[in-house]
């Protein structure tokens, strides 16, 4: 078996950041063509299981006493090569993949969790992993409770002993708020828990929760790494590389199985190599589809990180490199005006998901965030006029186009 083709934890850590910048590490990381017969893309294992060459093999790859392959739930060198470029990217130590977001959120909380223990959540989370902690978590005897991180005092207020994972996104989906990864860390850690961060909307090049003390980063890699909206894919990435393999063992291989495919894993790492260029476009984009909006007579309020007005903007400007391709906002006309709005777009598409090439327009209340009640909507500040966009690759000047045309029509009614 080729060093290429082992397990991260294997890769001596003196090498794990000699490979140059961000772009450089996504494209390179991890493989040389030279071990692979000189084919420039990685080969992909599409394959379930491995031949071992004679029992006792097979047996010490079960013990653990030899790092081969044996079964793709487990491991596979595709997947492995993956983890190792996610690694590299979010500086961690280990990386688990998964068949999506929420594979690696589930798998990550039921293999960190006991029966009695307290999960302390942010506000305002993505609609399915709210009901995830809301109505999976707790019916196995884990509490969770949920406060407003954007001030982390209230976080320092709530910690209890029991509470043994902190958990936010950030910016959260779909209000855009932010939190304050390294003070938020520190609180945790005081209190003896793990803080986990969703970077789903950032992805590794915008924000790297790892160095900023965060313990486990996780991903909807449907979203930016991807980037088609061809696949949907999780990862976990974390700053112990034991945990890593404990994710792996207990949440992927015996509680969830949520594994990934192997040729998925490959237009991951399709999706990699143009991650950074993508980003810079769709922040650059977003940056001007929200200042139309802020500027536009049928708009109420803009939740845009990049914005001046936006409330957290100066802490946007300390962790993240830029300000995504994500808003949310609200027209003066409340929830029909935002339907009005969403109905008359004619390139910007209606739907769910986010992070793709092409520009979406999705309405939380009534779509991702359905989840809640409209109580829980209230209490969690999710508005239900509130739209979302995802500003996409597409010409600027045509997105602007039928944003001003469908926000004209609003406004007209
Ligand atoms: C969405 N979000 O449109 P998957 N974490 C975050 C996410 O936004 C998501 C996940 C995890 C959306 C999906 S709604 C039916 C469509 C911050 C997904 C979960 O399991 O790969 O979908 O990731 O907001």
């Amino acid at each position: 078996m080729k060093a290429n083709d082992l397990p991260l934890d294997s890769i001596p850590a003196a090498a794990k950041h000699k490979a140059g910048g961000f772009a450089t590490r996504a494209i390179h990381w991890g493989y040389n063509p030279a071990d692979h017969q000189g084919a420039l893309v990685p080969p992909t294992y599409a394959t379930s299981t491995f031949a071992f060459p004679d029992v006792a093999y097979g047996a010490r790859c079960f013990a653990g006493t030899e790092p081969g392959y044996f079964y793709t739930r487990v491991a596979n060198p595709t997947l492995a090569l993956l983890e190792a470029r996610l690694t590299s990217l979010e500086q961690g130590a280990g990386a688990v993949v998964f068949g999506s977001g929420m594979g690696a959120i589930t798998a990550t909380l039921w293999s960190m969790l006991e029966q009695g223990d307290e999960v302390l959540a942010d506000m305002t989370l993505y609609g399915c992993t709210y009901a995830f902690m809301n109505h999976g978590l707790t019916r196995f005897g884990v509490t969770v409770r949920h406060v407003d991180m954007t001030d982390p005092a209230q976080v320092q207020a709530a910690m209890g002993p029991k509470t043994k994972v902190v958990y936010c996104e950030t910016p959260a989906n779909p209000n855009m708020r932010l939190v304050d990864i390294a003070a938020v860390a520190q609180i945790a850690h005081q209190g003896g828990a793990k803080l986990i961060v969703d970077n789903t909307y950032c992805t590794p090049y915008l924000q790297q929760p790892l160095l900023l003390g965060a313990d486990v980063s996780v991903h909807s890699m449907t979203k930016y790494l991807g980037g088609h909206g061809d696949l949907t894919a999780g990862a976990a990435i974390f700053a112990d590389a034991e945990l890593a393999q404990h994710v792996r063992l207990v949440g992927l291989k015996d509680m969830t199985g949520a594994v990934m495919s192997a040729p998925d894993a490959q237009l991951v790492m399709r999706g990699l190599k143009t991650l950074a260029l993508r980003m810079d476009r769709h922040c650059s984009s977003a940056q001007a589809v929200a200042e139309l909006l802020q500027a536009h007579a049928a708009t109420a309020t803009v939740h845009f990180p990049g914005l001046k007005s936006f409330a957290q903007h100066d802490l946007a400007k300390r962790q993240m490199r830029q300000f995504g391709g994500m808003i949310a906002f609200e027209l003066k006309g409340g929830m029909e005006a935002g339907i009005r709005f969403m109905d008359a777009l004619q390139l910007v598409t209606r739907a769910v998901s986010l992070g793709d090439a092409e520009s979406l327009a999705q309405h939380p209340a009534s779509m991702t965030h359905s989840c809640y009640t409209p109580e829980e909507r209230a209490a969690h500040g999710i508005s239900e006029g509130l739209v979302r966009l995802s500003v996409g690759l597409e010409d600027i000047e045509d997105v602007l186009a039928d944003i001003t045309q469908a926000l004209d029509i609003a406004l007209a009614v």
